[in-house]
């Protein structure tokens, strides 16, 4: 393999195939629901670039960042006024690594707060093995 394909690989890698999942979180009853899980129970780990999409299937609800009483909550993100529009739908991609909370304003009080664990997505890591390579093939 010459050194054109690696850095074209390189190139590949590092503008990012980027991550781009989508995860769907459905809001229902007084509850956030991912894969079956409730609330803070939820385990939603997912890799930057990635999108998380609430979608309003019954209640009155809307979707802030951070904790209720936290001096920035909704600074991240904010689906705006509580609706209880079914279908409504709102979407956040996260950009940086870290555990985000969230919480729904009406029924905040009740539990209905959760959370995304957001890690490195592999694109952003998988430079160095390429550029390594690439370096040793050139020396020849
Ligand atoms: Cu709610």
């Amino acid at each position: 393999m010459n050194w054109t394909i690696w850095t074209l690989a390189s190139l590949a890698l590092a503008t990012g195939v980027a991550h781009a999942d989508v995860y769907n979180v459905e809001l229902e009853g007084m509850a956030f629901i991912y894969n079956g899980q409730t609330n803070t129970n939820i385990d939603l780990t997912i890799q930057t670039g990635d999108t998380v999409r609430w979608t309003w299937i019954s209640g009155f609800h809307n979707v802030v960042s951070g904790l209720p009483g936290d001096g920035d909550a909704g600074d991240l993100f904010t689906s705006g006024p509580p609706t209880g529009t079914v279908g409504t739908v709102f979407e956040h991609t996260f950009t940086d690594v870290g555990l985000f909370d969230y919480h729904c304003q009406i029924h905040a009080s009740l539990g209905m707060i959760s959370q995304v664990n957001v890690i490195p997505s592999p694109g952003s890591l998988a430079l160095l093995a390429p550029v390594g390579l690439f370096a040793r093939g050139r020396r020849r």
